[in-house]
Parts: C-alpha cells; sequence; structure tokens
C-alpha cells in the first residue's frame, strides 16, 4: 500500500512538471474592413478591425508560451495591415511586416514577460489604422498563480479617441478627436450620461476587481481614476513584480498597459473615468456597478470584454 502511494505521488509529480512545461498556442486573427457601432444609438462607423470587431477579441496566454501567429488579411480589405504584439521580442522588420489583402503572414514568439500587453495594427500609416479600431488586449497570465491575489472578476478597458472623419488624417496628426472612448464606444457603460446605454460592468461588493487597462491612443495619455474608489493595486504592464497600492489615478501613455485591483466595501457603482475632463465627459466613462446579486456571468469567460 505504502509503495502504491509513492509511485501515486511520483506519477502526480511528473504529470505536474509536464503541466508546467510551455505549450505552444496557436493564435490567428483576420483583418477585416467593416462598419461598427461607435455609440449605443449604433450610429456606423468605417472601421477597420481584427475579426470585424472594435476592439479586437481578447487574446490570453501564460508566461513562457510560444505563441504561432498568423494574419489573414481579408480579400475585401483595400489596404495592407498587420499586427505589433507588445508581449513580443522579434525583428520589427520582418515579422511586424504588413501583409497585403487576401494574404496572410506569420511569425512565432515567446511571451516571456507576464502582463497585460497591447497589440495593433502597424501598417502606414500606422496612426489612421489605430484610431480606425486596430487595436486589443494580450493577456500573458503569471506562470506563479500565487504572485498576484486571486481576482473575483476581470474586465478589459481600451481607450481611445475617435475622429469623426477615418480618411481625415491630418486631423489625426493634430490631435483633433471629437470624443474619447471606451471598448471603441462613446458612453458605452455609462447609462448616467446616456440613457441609451445598456451595459455597465458588474461585481459584488467585497470583491477583487481586476480591471485590464490599455490606452489605444493614438495620442492622448490616460488618467485612470475610479470616481468614489481607491486602486487597491496597481500592476504598471501587468507584472506582478511592478505593485503600486492605494492609488488615486495613475497615468497611462499612449501604447501603454496596466492591471488595476478595485475592491468596494459598499453597494453601489464607482465611475471608472480618464480624469482629463474633456476626455472623460465626450465618452470615456464606464460605471462598475456593485450589487449582492451581480450576474455572475459578468467579468468572466467571454464577458471580460463586454461587447
Ligand atoms: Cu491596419
Amino acid at each position: 500500500m505504502k509503495k502504491l502511494s509513492m509511485s501515486i505521488a511520483v506519477a502526480l509529480a511528473l504529470l505536474g512538471s509536464a503541466a508546467v512545461q510551455a505549450k505552444t498556442v496557436k493564435i490567428n486573427l483576420t483583418a477585416k474592413e467593416v462598419e461598427t457601432a461607435i455609440d449605443n444609438k449604433g450610429t456606423m462607423y468605417r472601421s477597420w478591425t481584427y475579426e470585424g470587431m472594435v476592439p479586437g477579441p481578447v487574446i490570453h496566454v501564460e508566461e513562457g508560451d510560444v505563441v504561432e501567429f498568423t494574419l489573414y488579411n481579408d480579400k475585401s480589405s483595400k489596404n495592407s495591415h498587420s499586427v505589433d504584439f507588445h508581449a513580443a521580442r522579434v525583428d520589427v522588420v520582418k515579422d511586424f511586416e504588413q501583409v497585403k489583402p487576401g494574404e496572410k503572414g506569420s511569425y512565432t514568439f515567446k511571451a516571456d514577460y507576464p502582463g497585460i500587453f497591447y497589440y495593433h495594427c502597424g501598417a502606414d500609416p500606422m496612426i489612421q489604422h489605430i484610431a480606425r479600431g486596430m487595436y486589443g488586449a494580450i493577456i500573458v497570465d503569471p506562470k506563479d498563480k500565487a504572485a498576484m491575489p486571486k481576482a473575483d472578476r476581470e474586465y478589459v478597458l481600451i481607450q481611445s479617441e475617435l475622429y469623426a472623419n477615418p480618411d481625415n488624417q491630418a486631423d489625426m496628426m493634430a490631435n483633433k478627436w471629437t470624443n474619447v472612448m471606451f471598448n471603441g464606444g462613446i458612453f458605452k457603460y455609462d447609462p448616467v450620461h446616456d440613457p441609451a446605454a445598456t451595459r455597465m460592468l458588474q461585481a459584488k461588493p467585497g470583491e477583487r476587481v481586476r480591471i485590464y487597462f490599455i490606452n489605444a491612443g493614438v495620442n492622448e495619455f490616460a488618467s485612470f481614476h475610479a470616481i468614489a474608489g481607491i486602486w487597491d493595486r496597481v500592476y504598471p504592464s501587468g507584472n506582478p513584480k511592478n505593485q503600486m497600492h492605494g492609488l488615486q489615478s495613475y497615468v497611462v501613455g499612449p501604447g501603454d498597459a496596466s492591471t488595476f485591483d478595485i475592491i468596494s466595501p459598499v453597494e453601489g457603482a464607482n465611475a471608472l473615468v480618464t480624469h482629463s475632463m474633456r476626455q472623460a465627459l465626450s465618452g470615456a466613462i464606464a460605471i462598475l456597478q456593485y450589487t449582492k446579486d451581480a450576474d455572475p456571468k459578468m467579468g468572466r469567460g467571454e464577458n471580460i470584454l463586454v461587447r
């Protein structure tokens, strides 16, 4: 009996070591030039996208994973596109090269650093490709599961600017945006400022809510703040080694990202904003509502980026 339990222990140890070995993950994205809704009324905009959505899909891997990435550029596209993963260390010329309509391009990288990283199109002119919607999030979970406190719910919020005329690069270069948005929509999660809004972020009081915040820019800095709340922890670039406590706001520059944890001791709500008021009041406000009967599906699975 003793011998048997020993051999089981050895087998489990072997299984354990196999489980922590780096795995290879295949990720595919397709660039598509389609119309997307930019507000709660359904106003359409001639976006350029990954998979027909703004932001693009949330990509989730683990520290140490080898990512085999392929970009397909849909044959209906009029422009070349590319993907620049901030989680990758590769050759900017060879790997981030733009892909022509109807063609594909591949490269491989190892996700060496845990955290929240931006991805975006780098095709020329980059300012226009990003401003039209070619951006998204890649989360690299730390290999050490105890490196960060476990989050009860997680949400991705990506800030960006809206330029009224998607063809007008001069307005983008002159920083003449009309609105700042979270996840590609004006007041997308804010029924206070837009009665047409139907979505909010949800959690229960006392839960640790983790916000993966990316600033896609293209030009503005974000001063990310929770009105009526305090960030319990902020992790610049989402790396567990970068840990700050008790912050009221934290600046995330264009092309940067950080992980923000918040816990509400009470029922009610926080308004998550960029505290630059011109940015917030033109569309960059998300209500995070705390109720005891918060929807268990929110902030989990597919709903970490609320579409
Ligand atoms: Cu592009």
